[in-house]
């Protein structure tokens, strides 16, 4: 029974550990000119929890835009501003997000990411991202201790207070019959 709830528990548990993958922009390419960003996204799934990894030099930036400005490659109206390669940007909501590098004619020469975000599969664990990594592990180590202790206590307490009914009500059993046979 323990080792069942154990499971389930576990079982429960492991989607909440696969939370929160990396995706390094460009893989091996970068954050770059030149890379085509729509064909390094497309076949991959963005779920909210998710991190992008910018990795680029001094000559580049990562600007999160809007749709127009994704579409017009303007950073004039920058959501956020990142020059702190590697940048890592976690995504925290679920729709498309826009990111173009503002350094003039980059964006147009291919530095513009757009990826679409997914909500997270499990219902009530989505929103908070970093939570779940932190609960996942003590909701599996709290009921494992719990687990394991109670199982020896309800025996013995079962047992001992059963024997000492049978005890209880079994010496004046005993004495009676003796009295009754040497009477
Ligand atoms: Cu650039």
């Amino acid at each position: 029974m323990a080792l069942a709830i154990a499971f389930l528990i576990l079982m429960v548990a492991a989607p909440a550990a696969v939370y929160g993958a990396e995706h390094t922009v460009g893989d091996t390419q970068g954050w770059n000119q030149g890379v085509n960003y729509d064909t390094w996204a497309s076949g991959k799934t963005f779920t909210v929890g998710d991190t992008l990894v910018f990795n680029y030099d001094s000559s580049h930036k990562v600007d999160e835009v809007n749709l127009a400005d994704y579409n017009g490659c303007s950073s004039s109206n920058s959501i956020k501003t990142y020059e702190d390669s590697p940048t890592k940007i976690t995504l925290s909501k679920a729709g498309p997000s826009y990111y173009i590098c503002p350094i003039p004619g980059h964006c147009a020469n291919g530095m513009k990411l757009l990826v679409n975000v997914v909500a997270a599969g499990t219902p009530s664990g989505t929103p908070p991202t970093t939570t779940p990594a932190t609960p996942a592990p003590p909701t599996t180590t709290t009921p494992a201790n719990n687990d394991s202790p109670p199982p020896p206590p309800p025996p013995p307490k079962i047992s001992p207070a059963s024997s000492l009914h049978m005890n209880l009500v079994g010496v004046p059993l005993v004495l009676a019959t003796l009295m009754a046979v040497m009477g």
